[in-house]
């Protein structure tokens, strides 16, 4: 016991000194970052986004860009994502964003530019966590907001989901706090929560669809995902409480939900791993399949396109043929080409051709109507934040400046 304590009491300058650094690749800053700010000899931190700063290897510190010391290649088109895309038949090229970001001028200035994005999807303010934060409240402000640059910009606008596991394990999670602070969870027999949440469902969706198809009977909204990434990868059905306690189903409730309260509006189901032939296509296709022959409404699939540089799947056109001969439109709705940092020329060329394959895909399959990219500025990616060591996945640097990428896009679209 005294060998034990001696030795840790010996070891703890050593733990300090080890956790007030941070590892190479390591986090090292950001919004509610309380670990260490400090990174280990040989690499920098540098500021990913507002969220997220990272321990880059041979960055120089207090830099703010994760290339090599080089100058990185950039982008030498002058030509514009959105008339590129209409003038080849599609009805838009366009970017999702988020709230936090709309208060970075350089940054609105050019998304709010309709020549390069046409359309824009909320990343985040339309979900249901977003919008309905306690049971019964409904909140529109920020989902208010980006519909209404979308307006003022002449853009069209993405519903932006109406179920998803993910934001349903959020509010899960309220509604047992909420449960257990009104005293109320005996009050309803057999399961209370998925009870709750599926007698709120159609609720939800009619009030959270008609404020924002409401405000925009003028037609510049076009669709919604309305169900999103309902398969595992191996194509069997995501467990989660709907599809627990109805199974499949819940799917057949949210599109008729869907379809009251806007008939004009395009439904959609929306995913990721979709790009190419494979199990989860065949889940996907096979699900369109059966909701057409119903006559439950459903008019597009989302192919969301989070992808990794040099290792697309082959065959993207193909598989976008397969969804469109049921009868259905797609769009890729969420597309960014990730690679492992730092970028180097040779990646950032690699990224160009793996753009370039994924727009040209859409661009030879006349009802793939729009591609969307997940924010458009590595700026404010979500890939550094949830894949380690990776980023450098969108079209513009995270110093607003144009990559090769962006001339893949625009070859794509000739
Ligand atoms: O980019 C979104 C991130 O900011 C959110 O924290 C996360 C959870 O709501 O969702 C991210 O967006 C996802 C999208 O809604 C669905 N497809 C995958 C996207 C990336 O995770």
């Amino acid at each position: 016991m005294l060998r034990l304590s001696v030795s840790l009491a010996s070891l703890l300058p050593f733990i300090l000194t080890v956790t007030a650094q941070s590892p190479t690749w390591g986090q090292c800053g950001g919004i509610g970052w309380t670990g260490a700010t400090a990174c280990v000899s040989g690499s920098a931190c540098q500021v990913v986004n507002p969220y997220y700063s990272q321990c880059i290897p041979g960055a120089a510190t207090g830099g703010a860009s994760t290339t090599p010391s080089s100058p990185a290649p950039t982008s030498t088109s002058t030509a514009k994502l959105n008339t590129v895309a209409k003038a080849a038949g599609k009805l838009y090229f366009g970017s999702a964003t988020d709230n936090p970001e709309l208060s970075d001028t350089a940054y609105v200035s050019i998304l709010s530019d309709s020549t390069t994005f046409g359309q824009i999807t909320p990343g985040n303010s339309m979900k249901w966590d977003a919008t309905e934060p306690s049971r019964g409240t409904f909140t529109f402000t920020n989902g208010d907001t980006i519909a209404n640059l979308a307006k003022q910009n002449g853009q069209l606008l993405r519903g932006h989901n109406c179920v998803w596991k993910v934001d349903l394990f959020v509010k899960l999670w309220r509604y047992l706090i909420s449960f257990f602070s009104l005293g109320i969870i005996n009050s309803q027999a057999g399961f209370p929560l998925e009870t709750s949440i599926m007698r709120h469902f159609p609720a939800f969706s009619r009030t959270t669809a008609a404020q924002w198809w409401a405000t925009t009977k003028d037609k510049f909204v076009d669709s919604w995902d309305v169900v999103n990434e309902p398969f595992n990868d191996d194509g069997t059905v995501r467990q989660f409480v709907m599809s627990q306690t109805i199974g499949i189903g819940y799917v057949d409730v949210a599109l008729k939900a869907a379809r009251a309260a806007d008939p004009n509006a395009k439904l959609y189901i929306n995913d990721y791993n979709i790009e190419g032939p494979g199990a989860k296509s065949t889940a996907m296709l096979n699900l369109v399949t059966d909701l057409k022959a119903r006559g439950i409404p459903i008019d597009g699939v989302g192919i969301q396109g989070h992808l990794i540089v040099g290792a697309l799947p082959g065959d993207i056109q193909q598989n976008l043929e397969a969804f469109t001969a049921l009868g259905v439109e797609v769009a890729i709705t969420e597309l960014d080409i990730r690679m492992t940092l730092p970028a180097t020329p040779a990646l950032l060329a690699q990224q160009q051709k793996d753009y370039q394959t994924v727009i040209s895909a859409c661009n030879a399959v006349p009802k793939c109507v729009g591609v969307t990219i997940w924010d458009y500025t590595d700026k404010y990616s979500w890939i550094p934040g949830v894949f380690s060591g990776q980023g450098a996945a969108l079209p513009w640097d995270q110093n607003l400046v144009k990559k090769p990428a962006y001339d893949g896009i625009v070859a794509g679209f000739q």
